[in-house]
């Protein structure tokens, strides 16, 4: 017997089982009904004397189907809590099976994949193959057993470790590890796993029944031990999560009172999880990384990207020298182009910085390093830019500069090659202006460092040819980046819809509350940190040049404070300047008694308005409503594809808490009502920053949901 998602056939006395459902063979509930009737299928004929179970499309199992734990978590479905651990019982099962059950793993072997993967009683894995427990990036954890055979294979510190940073053990790492028993290259899986199946069953080998492994599991005050040195580590990053407390607890549960115990703690753990709005989010985040590359009308034409494999970037500054950085490592050849040889050796400079510093932490070979430095070509001419593919333009903020290097491009490349800016905030039409190129000019804005920050904006200008749309979004996701595709505004997405993030700020200021209270309240929600520290950061001049075009732009709802200004006039630009609102100390902000004096003469500035008595929730509600009500003028107005797209750019573009599923997700918990009303009577109150959208007047009316 055999479905179309599990079948069986038979390699003489060895039964092989092979998932086929694509894409992942996630363990949609037909696949996990297909894996056991088709074991209890080669249980019955008595002419299989062992099994052995893989995935096919060269990839093993994905984990549980992440669409119904969406489902659950968004209360779509409800949780049967007696299927609950069901699929534990299930693996106990498979790991007391008569005849031996040999796990042939390529590709990965994830979540639900690698506990079904660890219930077998030997595991064979190919070089490529990735084994990972990285469900805490869901909001959950491990349901299946993960909690108690990975420690027992791998020893809990490093079981810990495993589950806490969801990282994978690849190929001879798996191997070293214990996870698998045998590596082989990926075309001999097969007859490796068929050969140590028929040693099973001949006696040759001993099965491995990882929940009775007893020699790494150690004991439970060496586990509680563990734990609080992952706590110290994981620091102020678990702040607001349960689900790592969670974990850590069903392991030690499980060392301290022993296996049955332990799953049987974990599965109310896991349903606890499942519940939390946490998950919603974080799988709410997971989907929304995946619809954001989709961009109707572009990617889903059958468009075939411009294969781009040179790149020439203008200017070697920091954003310059990261986006440079990011190319190499994804296999580009770069023509870094600067003004004068200086620049030039300084760009080059900050590219090879950039990668030495992940071969000194081991992430990157020397001999790769090697050959990405050996793609890099730095000049100070256009020589050469006949045969690039697409230009990426990061020189200063300037409209005449960027006007004259577009229209020097124009001249020195083929008339297909895509011409993008980094910009943050010029208009790309203004940009391309003296050109007769808009339909391939379009914005690739990086966030910085742009060698590290998962989010690239992708920006088009109602003259961006869908072609070279398509391109450009290809080459992002080449980067391992996350495309979100946006419209020609001043500020694009990100930068748009926090103006009112700050701004909001100062006027709560200007209104008698701490910057000081002010930063703690957003920073203890699950912003990395307040607004203030932020801007320091970035830079209080940064600050002020950026926020004069945005506040330009959108003058009809701004509202300016002469804070900015007095810390401007004053020096204190922040980080750089070791004071700003803060002072510094290294990397050490402290607050600044003297800060108090500018606020003073911002506030009379103000007219000493009334002051604001504010809880931290209020707070928090009065800073990030503004942030709401521009992102659903940003959906009005097109600028943004959806809201889930909202969500990605905040979380990898602001560090906007993902366990909250970003701004529109949790601005969703709270309704479009509530978020309307609050705006509306602060806007009485306090001018135009707050005045509620149309778009969110009409949400508010309809009682629509914001994510929808
Ligand atoms: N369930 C459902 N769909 C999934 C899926 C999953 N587990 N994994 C991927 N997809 C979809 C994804 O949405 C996309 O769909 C397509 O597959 C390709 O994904 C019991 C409870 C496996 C490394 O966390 O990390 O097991 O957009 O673009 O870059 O204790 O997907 O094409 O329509 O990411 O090659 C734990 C999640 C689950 C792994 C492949 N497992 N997936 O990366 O492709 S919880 C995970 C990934 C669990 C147990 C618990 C990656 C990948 P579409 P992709 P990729």
């Amino acid at each position: 017997m055999s479905s179309e998602v599990v079948r069986l056939e038979k390699q003489g006395d060895v039964a092989l089982i092979t998932i086929d459902s694509p894409p992942v063979n996630s363990l949609s509930q037909p696949v996990t009904s297909g894996i056991f009737d088709r074991i209890a299928e080669a249980n019955a004929d008595s002419s299989v004397r062992a099994i052995v179970l893989t995935g096919a499309h060269e990839n093993f199992i994905a984990g549980a189907d992440i669409s119904e734990l969406q489902n659950l978590a968004d209360g779509k479905a409800k949780l049967d809590t007696k299927n609950v651990g069901r699929l534990t019982g299930k693996l106990d099962e498979l790991e007391a099976n008569k005849k031996p059950v040999v796990m042939a793993i390529d590709g990965f072997a994830l979540g639900g994949g690698l506990e079904v993967a660890m219930a077998g009683h030997w595991r064979v894995g190919t070089t490529r193959c990735r084994c990972g427990l990285p469900e805490l990036t869901l909001g959950i954890i491990p349901g299946a057993g993960g909690t108690q055979r990975l420690p027992r294979i791998v020893g809990v510190q490093k079981a810990t470790e495993m589950m806490l940073t969801s990282t994978e053990a690849r190929g001879k790492e798996a191997l070293d590890l214990g996870i698998i028993q045998e590596m082989v290259e990926p075309d001999k899986l097969l007859i490796a796993a068929v050969a140590a199946a028929r040693k099973l069953a001949d006696g040759q080998a001993k099965p491995v029944r990882a929940s009775q492994l007893a020699d790494k599991i150690g004991t439970a005050d060496d586990a509680r031990a563990i734990m609080q040195g992952a706590r110290m580590i994981g620091g102020d990053k678990m702040r607001n999560l349960i689900h790592p407390e969670m974990c850590m607890d069903a392991i030690v549960c499980g060392v301290a009172e022993g296996y049955a115990a332990g799953v049987k703690r974990e599965a109310e753990n896991f349903a606890k999880c499942l519940a939390s709005p946490q998950a919603a989010g974080m799988i709410h985040i997971f989907f929304a990384t995946r619809a954001a590359p989709k961009v109707p009308g572009v990617t889903d034409q059958k468009l075939e990207p411009k294969k781009i494999e040179r790149v020439a970037v203008l200017g070697g500054g920091t954003m310059g020298s990261g986006i440079a950085t990011a190319l190499l490592q994804a296999g580009v050849e770069v023509a870094l182009k600067e003004v004068n040889d200086e620049f030039l050796q300084a760009g080059r400079g900050r590219i090879d910085g950039n990668l030495q510093s992940r071969v000194k932490k081991g992430k990157l070979a020397p001999d790769k390093y090697e050959q990405m430095m050996a793609r890099l070509r730095p000049q100070t001419d256009y020589a050469g830019f006949d045969k690039v593919d697409m230009v990426i333009e990061a020189v200063i903020e300037n409209i005449e500069l960027k006007q004259g290097v577009f229209v020097d491009l124009e001249k020195a490349v083929r008339p297909d090659c895509i011409l993008a800016s980094n910009t943050s905030t010029i208009d790309l039409e203004v940009i391309g202006a003296r050109t007769k190129a808009q339909d391939r000019i379009l914005g690739t804005h990086f966030f910085s460092p742009a060698h590290v920050m998962p989010l690239v904006e992708v920006v088009r200008s109602k003259h961006t040819s869908p072609q070279a749309l398509n391109s450009a979004i290809a080459l992002v996701k080449k980067l391992k980046k996350t495309p979100v595709t946006v419209g020609n505004c001043v500020g694009f997405l990100v930068n748009r819809i926090f103006f009112p993030y700050g701004q909001t700020a100062l006027l709560l200021v200007d209104h008698g509350i701490d910057p000081y209270k002010l930063d703690k309240a957003v920073y203890d929600f699950g912003m990395p940190m307040g607004p203030f520290r932020m801007s320091d950061l970035a830079g209080v001049d940064v600050g002020k040049f950026a926020g004069g075009i945005l506040a330009k732009a959108y003058s009809d709802h701004t509202y300016i404070s002469t804070l900015v200004d007095h810390l401007f006039e004053a020096k204190r630009f922040g980080e750089k300047t070791k004071i700003g609102y803060y002072k510094y100390d290294g990397k050490k902000a402290e607050p600044d008694p003297a800060l108090a004096g500018f606020v003073q003469k911002a506030r009379a500035d103000a007219g000493n308005p009334k002051p604001l008595a504010l809880s931290d929730a209020e707070i928090v509600e009065r800073v990030l409503f503004g942030v709401v009500n521009e992102a659903c003028r940003c959906l009005d107005e097109g600028i943004a594809i959806r809201p889930s797209d909202i969500d990605v750019a905040c979380v990898m573009g602001m560090g906007f808490p993902a366990y909250r599923g970003g701004i529109m997700k949790w601005a969703d918990t709270l309704g479009a009502k509530y978020v309307h009303d609050k705006l509306s009577a602060w806007h009485k109150a306090h001018g135009p920053v707050y005045e509620p959208c149309a778009y969110l007047k009409r949400k508010a009316e309809k009682g629509e949901s914001l994510v929808k």
